[in-house]
C-alpha cells in the first residue's frame, strides 16, 4: 500500500458515519455492565466556533470514555450547550441577528465541527439549554426552590447604564464605564431581585470539600470562595444607638481610631451631619461597586460622616468615616479601624491624616507609630491597653472577647465570604422567571402546569430590559384572583442552567419529569469531570449547592455531583499565547486535518505533555505525530509470522504500563510506550494478532485510521466496541524487560549528558563510551545504540585491560547501570 495516497477524510468520514450507523456509542441504562459517566463541562456555543485548544479538551475526554468502553463499561459520555447567555444578546443589540438564530447557527457548526473530530458522544443525549424543553425545568426548580425557602427577593444593587437604560453585567463595565458608551460612567442603582439561599449550604459545601478527589488548587480556590471567618460582632454606641462592627481581631481594640461604614451601607443617612452632608455626597458619587477582589489594590477614599462613636471597652470617642473599602454585604458593613496593624487602614488613615494608636509590639523591639511606614500585621505582645499589656495578642483575642461578652458588648460569630446568589438578570436570552406581579395578591408563582413560561420572539434590544418591551409577554392575569397582572420581566443568570445539566444527560428528553430518577440512580454522581480551572469557584460551587438542594427535596440520594475532577492544560498558539481567536493565533482542527488527518492532530494534542499541563502548538511536532500514523499504516503491511518472544512480552508489558497511564490521564507517556512498541514491531516478526493488539492500545488516540487497518487485516466488526486487551502475565520475560529498560535509561542519561555539554560548555561532543559488565557485553550492542543516539558508541567490558579509560568511569559501572564517558 502506498502511504501516499491515505485519503484521511474519505475514511475519517467512513467511520464517523459507520459509527453512528450503528449507534455504536449510544448507551441505555439497562446494561449490565459497571456504569461510567465521563463528562466534560458543556460549552457555550460561541459563533466563532471551534479551535484547537477546544480540540484538546475535547480530545481528553474522548479517550478516556474509549478507554473504559473497551475496558468493559457502560460508559455515559454525552454532550449538550450552554446556549443561553450574553453573547448571543450582544449580537442581537448590535443589530446583526436575534438570539435565537445565532445561537441554533452556532449550535449546528458546533455540532458538525465536533463530530468530524471523532468524538463518541451518544448524541442521543444532546441538550440545548436555550430549548423551551430543557429551561422549563429551571422554572420548575425555582418554584421548588421558593416553596421551600430557598429563594427570596431583595433589594440589591447593580450596574446602571443611563444611556443604555439598562442595567449591565460586570463584564460590560469598562473602567467604571459603559461598555458601548464609553463616555458614560456606571451607576449604582438598587433593584429588587431574586436571591438563591446557597448560604444555608455554606458549612456543608467547605466541610465536603475535603472529601473530594479533586486538584488541590481548585478545592482551596472553594475554600476561600466561601470564606469562613470566625470572629466577634462588637457593639459601638452612636447618638445611643447600637451600631455591630464585625472584627476577627478584638485584640487590638485599643487600637481603634476610626470607625468605617460602607458607602452602600443602608443605614448611612443616620450617620450623615449636616455639616458633612455636601463632602460626603460628593463621595458618594464618585464610588462605584466595590467587590472583594479589589479591596487590597483599591485607593482608599472615603469622608468624614461627621457622627462619633464610644468605644465598648475605653469609652474613647472615635470618629466615624464612610469609605469605599468596606463591603456591605460583609460582617455588618462597618469596621473598627486599627491603622497602625492593618493595612487597609493604614493606608486610609494616612491619606486623611488619622493618628494611629500603636497596641502591639514585635517580641524585639518597640513600634514608633511616627516612623511607621506600614502596619504591623504580625503577631506580638499588647501594649498601650491598660490591664491586658504584655498579653501575647493571640490571647488577648480570648480575654478581651470574654470581657466584651460579660459586658454585653460583643458576641461571637461566623461570617462567610460566600453570598446568596443573585440570579436575577435584565436579559433577554436567559430563562424567564416563572412569576406574576399581582397588585391584589402580591408576588404569585406561576402554576407548574403552565411550564415552560417561552421567551416571546419580538422583543426590542438595547432599550431597558427587553422583556419588559412585548406587552403580550407582560400582561396577564394574576393566577389566584384572575385579575389583569404583569409578569416577571428578569431572566435567570445562566449558571442556573449549568448547575444541574449533568442530571439531565441521564434523561434528556423526559417531557413530564425534569429527570427519572432510575435513571439517576443509575449513572450519578460523574464519575469524571473534566473542565478548565476558570469555572473552580462559581459553576463548581453552584453546581454542587443544586445537588445538595435537591437532595434535601427528594429528588436525589447522593451528596456530590463530581466525584473526580481534571483540569485540562490551556492551548498555546506558535506565538507563546493561549490560542484564541481575539490574538490571532488559532490553528482550525479543519486545517490540520485536511492535511494530516485529524488522528495526527488528536495524537499531537495529547503527546506534548500531561493533560494537565499547557500545550505549545508547533508545526514540527506534527509531522513527528504525522510520521508515527504513516508508519503504523506501514506496519499493516508487513507478513504475519509466529510472534517471536521477544515482540510478546513487549507486548503485555505495554499493555500494562498504557492501561495505568491511561486511567491516570499521563497519555503522553502511554504514546511514549506506544511508539516504543511500534518500534520493536518493525525489529521482530509479528502475527496479526499482535498488530491487532497495537491497533486495539491506539484506538483511543486515532480512533479512524485504526478503524480502518483493524479492516484491513480481515475484521469486519467495529474496532472502537472490541475489548481492551488484557495482560497475560506469563508472557512477560522480566529480565528482558529490565535490561531494555535499563538500555533505554542509559541512553536517556548520554542525551542528557550531551545535553548539558552543548548548553553550559559549547562543545560538541564526538565519542562515547560504556563501561558495563562483564555478562552483559553482548547486551549492549554498539551498532543498534550508535544508531539510536546518532553518535559513535563504544562498549567496553570493565575488565578490559585494554580499555579507553582516562576518567575512570568503569568504577562507576553497576549491574543494568553502565558507566558512561563523553568526549
Ligand atoms: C479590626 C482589625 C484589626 C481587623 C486588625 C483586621 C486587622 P476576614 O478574615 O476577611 O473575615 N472587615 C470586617 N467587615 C468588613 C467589611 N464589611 N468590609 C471590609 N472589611 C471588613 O477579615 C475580617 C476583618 O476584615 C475584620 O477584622 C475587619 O477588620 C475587616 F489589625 O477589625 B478587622
Ligand atoms: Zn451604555
Ligand atoms: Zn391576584
Amino acid at each position: 500500500m502506498n502511504t501516499m495516497t491515505i485519503n484521511f477524510q474519505k475514511i475519517e468520514k467512513k467511520w464517523q458515519d459507520r459509527w453512528e450507523r450503528q449507534k455504536a456509542f449510544f448507551t441505555t441504562e439497562k446494561s449490565k455492565k459497571p456504569k461510567y459517566y465521563v463528562l466534560e463541562m458543556f460549552p457555550y456555543p460561541s459563533g466563532s466556533g471551534l479551535h484547537m485548544g477546544h480540540a484538546l479538551n475535547y480530545t481528553i475526554g474522548d479517550i478516556l470514555a474509549r478507554y473504559k468502553r473497551m475496558a468493559g463499561y457502560n460508559v455515559l459520555y454525552p454532550m449538550g450547550y450552554d446556549s443561553l447567555g450574553l453573547p448571543a444578546e450582544n449580537a442581537a443589540i448590535k443589530g446583526k441577528e436575534h438570539p435565537k438564530t445565532f445561537t441554533e447557527t452556532a449550535i449546528k457548526n458546533f455540532i458538525k465541527q465536533q463530530k468530524s473530530l471523532g468524538l463518541s458522544y451518544d448524541w442521543s443525549r444532546l441538550l440545548k439549554t436555550s430549548d423551551p424543553d430543557y429551561y422549563r425545568w429551571n422554572q420548575y426548580f425555582f418554584l421548588k426552590f421558593l416553596e421551600n425557602n430557598l429563594v427570596y427577593r431583595k433589594k440589591a444593587p447593580v450596574n446602571w447604564c443611563p444611556k443604555c437604560d439598562t442595567v449591565l453585567a460586570n463584564e460590560q463595565v469598562h473602567n467604571g464605564k459603559c461598555w458601548r458608551h464609553t463616555d458614560t460612567s456606571v451607576e449604582i442603582k438598587h433593584l429588587e431581585q431574586w436571591f438563591i439561599k446557597t448560604t444555608k449550604y455554606a458549612e456543608e459545601l467547605l466541610e465536603k470539600v475535603d472529601d473530594l478527589d479533586w486538584p488541590q488548587r481548585i478545592k482551596i480556590m472553594q475554600k476561600n470562595w466561601i470564606g469562613k471567618s470566625e470572629g466577634v460582632e462588637i457593639l459601638f454606641e452612636v447618638n445611643g444607638k447600637s451600631w455591630p462592627i464585625f472584627t476577627t481581631r478584638p485584640d487590638t481594640i485599643y487600637g481603634v481610631t476610626f470607625l468605617v461604614v460602607a458607602a452602600q451601607h443602608e443605614r448611612l443617612n443616620e450617620l450623615v451631619t449636616k455639616e458633612q452632608e455636601k463632602t460626603v455626597k460628593s463621595f458618594l458619587k464618585k464610588t462605584t461597586s466595590t467587590s472583594q477582589k479589589d479591596l487590597d489594590q483599591l485607593e482608599k477614599e472615603g469622608a468624614f460622616t461627621g457622627s462619633y462613636a464610644i468605644n465598648p471597652l475605653t469609652n474613647e470617642k472615635i470618629p466615624i468615616y464612610v469609605g469605599n473599602f468596606v463591603l456591605a454585604d460583609y460582617g455588618s458593613g462597618m469596621i473598627m479601624a486599627v491603622p497602625a496593624h492593618d493595612q487597609r487602614d493604614f493606608e486610609f488613615a494616612k491619606k486623611y491624616a488619622i493618628p494611629l494608636k500603636v497596641v502591639i509590639n514585635p517580641p524585639d523591639y518597640e513600634l514608633d507609630p511616627q516612623t511607621l511606614s506600614r502596619a504591623y500585621t504580625q503577631e506580638g505582645k499588647l501594649t498601650n491597653s491598660q490591664e491586658y499589656n504584655n498579653l501575647s495578642n493571640k490571647e488577648a483575642i480570648k480575654t478581651i472577647t470574654d470581657a466584651l461578652i460579660k459586658k454585653q458588648k460583643a458576641k461571637k460569630t461566623i461570617q462567610y465570604k460566600f453570598k446568596d446568589w443573585l440570579i436575577s438578570r435584565q436579559r433577554y436570552w436567559g430563562t424567564p422567571i416563572p412569576i406574576i406581579y399581582c397588585q391584589d395578591c402580591g408576588i404569585v408563582p406561576v402554576p407548574q402546569k403552565e411550564l415552560p413560561i417561552k421567551l416571546p420572539q419580538e422583543v426590542t434590544f438595547g432599550k431597558g430590559n427587553p422583556l419588559a418591551t412585548n406587552k403580550k409577554f407582560i400582561e396577564t392575569n394574576c393566577p389566584q384572583c384572575k385579575k389583569p397582572a404583569k409578569r416577571e420581566t428578569d431572566t435567570m443568570d445562566t449558571f442556573f442552567d449549568s448547575s444541574w445539566y449533568y442530571l439531565r444527560f441521564t434523561d434528556s428528553k423526559n417531557n413530564t419529569k425534569p429527570f427519572d430518577q432510575k435513571n439517576i440512580n443509575h449513572w450519578l454522581p460523574v464519575d469524571q469531570y473534566i473542565g478548565g480551572a476558570e469555572h473552580a469557584c462559581m459553576h463548581l460551587i453552584y453546581a454542587r449547592f443544586f445537588t445538595k438542594a435537591l437532595r434535601d427535596l427528594g429528588f436525589l440520594s447522593f451528596d456530590e455531583p463530581f466525584t473526580k475532577l481534571f483540569n485540562q492544560g490551556m492551548l498555546h498558539g506558535e506565538d507563546g499565547f493561549v490560542m484564541s481567536k481575539s490574538r490571532g493565533n488559532v490553528v482550525l482542527p479543519e486545517q490540520v486535518s485536511k492535511e494530516y488527518g485529524i488522528d495526527t492532530a488528536r495524537l499531537f494534542l495529547v503527546s506534548v505533555a500531561n493533560p494537565d499541563k499547557d500545550v505549545h502548538w508547533s508545526s514540527k511536532g506534527i509531522e513527528g505525530s504525522s510520521r508515527f500514523v504513516k508508519r503504523l499504516e506501514e506496519l499493516i503491511t508487513k507478513k504475519p509470522e509466529k510472534s517471536s518472544k521477544r515482540i510478546e512480552s513487549k507486548i503485555h508489558t505495554t499493555i500494562k504500563l498504557v492501561t495505568a497511564d491511561i486511567k491516570d490521564f499521563r497519555y503522553n507517556l502511554a504514546i511514549v510506550k506506544l511508539r516504543a512498541l511500534l518500534d520493536v514491531f518493525f525489529q521482530e516478526p509479528v502475527s496479526n494478532k499482535d498488530k491487532e493488539i497495537i491497533l486495539k492500545l491506539l484506538s483511543p488516540f486515532c480512533p479512524h485510521i485504526t478503524e480502518e487497518l483493524w479492516e484491513k487485516i480481515g475484521n469486519k466488526t467495529v474496532l472502537s466496541i472490541q475489548t481492551w486487551p488484557k495482560v497475560d502475565e506469563s508472557k512477560i520475560d522480566e529480565k528482558l524487560e529490565a535490561q531494555e529498560q535499563a538500555i533505554d535509561n542509559t541512553l536517556a542519561d548520554i542525551t542528557n549528558i550531551i545535553k548539558i555539554m552543548r548548553e553550559k560548555q559549547n562543545k560538541e561532543p564526538t565519542n562515547i563510551y560504556l563501561y558495563v559488565m562483564p555478562s552483559e557485553a553482548n547486551i549492549y550492542d554498539k551498532e543498534a545504540l550508535s544508531k539510536r543516539i546518532g553518535k559513535k558508541i563504544q562498549v567496553f567490558a570493565v575488565n578490559d585491560k585494554s580499555k579507553y579509560d582516562p576518567q575512570e568511569k568503569a568504577k562507576k559501572a553497576k549491574p543494568n547501570k553502565p558507566g558512561i564517558y563523553v568526549e
